[in-house]
């Protein structure tokens, strides 16, 4: 009974910003001309003329792996009585894939930037209704306006990080270039311990940044030299990984590993000899965000933006990044997290490292020229 009652004081509250019209048959009601809880509910419904949505009682999130405290879901069920089941990928391209081919079910996607302009682009994404986020004005100025989003039309940034090398302080030197990975010294240590992200447009954009190119080059011939230099890396490799590579380490059964900051520093907790750094080539900057599919019915659709709402409220905001160890785009919740977060160069990269970062970007059509090259490097024998 207390889930219902603070299902209905939320439903009430969201009454009064005109978003659904809380009944007296709870989360079992059906359509608005069941007896209102309220005279408002009357009034409100027959002021706005529109039919009341209800959210969804249960709605799928389709998320990177380990990328949410579980808890947040645990949290929002006891305010909403909306049960969120999570289920995940490991790049956006398998996303991508997963729902142009016809997935649906999922109320909550979390691209990164230049995947939110492809799906923008093809139609996949719903239009927030802001009057259902009013957490929105937590956001921190400059991801109110992103180029991929200008104004969060389609999308709130979720975390944003780098990507970068992690390895084992210690049992390998402190790694300045991508040399470590890109020129493999068979007598080094880390020689068969390392993995690289299994992810497109990542392992490309490493390759393209040792060879001085840009990581969003169009040019055949660069992609060709990057192909190469990929399949020649291999042979020192201990595979591509993008879910357990920050374990490997951890566990000590690698050494070295290209990929996300915050997934190391997670692992820091198990193995406090992990260590983050960006060569001096420079890495990848990117902005994670919450979206909802063009397919989501208007209950799961009020389901999502509640959700979204709820991960803006500061405390929920700080427990994600606390949790994920990745910078929060969220002002309120960085006024939680407290100073010493805050000043973490590994979090927040310092601006001599930031002038070195690139972010990656939509290439159109060549987009199947790198995802060509990329089943080249997978299938070669080097
Ligand atoms: C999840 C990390 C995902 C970040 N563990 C990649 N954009």
């Amino acid at each position: 009974m207390k889930k219902f009652a603070s299902l209905c004081t939320t439903l009430m509250l969201l009454l009064v910003l005109g978003l659904v019209a809380c009944t007296s048959g709870g989360e079992s009601a059906e359509t608005e001309t069941e007896v209102p809880a309220s005279n408002e509910a009357v009034t409100e419904t027959e002021s706005t003329g529109e039919t009341a949505v209800e959210p969804a009682t249960e709605i799928v999130m389709y998320n990177w792996s380990e990328y949410i405290d579980p808890e947040i879901y645990t949290l929002f069920e006891q305010e909403t009585g909306i049960r969120i089941v999570e289920d995940n990928f490991s790049s956006n391209e398998e996303m991508l894939a997963k729902l142009q081919g016809g997935a649906t079910g999922y109320a909550l996607i979390v691209p990164s930037d230049y995947t939110v302009s492809i799906m923008k682009e093809e139609g996949m994404l719903a239009k927030l209704d802001h009057a259902n986020i009013p957490n929105l004005s937590n956001l921190s100025d400059e991801f109110k306006n992103v180029p991929f989003d200008p104004g969060n039309e389609y999308c709130v940034p979720y975390q944003w990080g780098t990507t970068g090398i992690g390895y084992l302080d210690g049992v390998v030197e402190t790694p300045t270039s991508w040399s470590v990975i890109f020129e493999p010294d068979p007598n080094a240590p880390y020689y068969g311990r390392y993995t690289m992200l299994d992810d497109v447009r990542e392992s490309f954009a490493a390759a393209l940044i040792y060879l001085g190119y840009d990581i969003n080059t169009t040019d055949e011939k660069q992609l060709e030299e990057a192909r190469d230099l990929l399949i020649k890396a291999k042979a020192g490799l201990a595979g591509y990984d993008s879910d357990t590579f920050e374990d490997l380490l951890a566990a000590e059964e690698n050494v070295l590993a290209h990929g996300w900051n915050g997934d190391f520093l997670v692992a820091q907790e198990e193995n406090e000899n992990i260590a983050y750094t960006i060569p001096q080539e420079g890495g990848v900057i990117w902005v994670d965000n919450v979206c909802i599919p063009a397919t989501a019915s208007p209950e799961e659709k009020l389901a999502a933006e509640m959700f979204i709402n709820f991960l803006l409220d500061p405390e929920i905001g700080a427990m994600l990044s606390e949790f994920n160890y990745y910078a929060s785009p969220n002002k309120a919740a960085e006024d939680i997290l407290g100073e010493e977060f805050l000043s973490d160069p590994a979090v927040y990269p310092p601006a001599e490292v930031r002038e070195r970062l690139q972010f990656i970007k939509p290439v159109g059509e060549f987009e199947s020229v790198y995802q060509r090259m990329w089943d080249e490097v997978k299938s070669a024998n080097p």
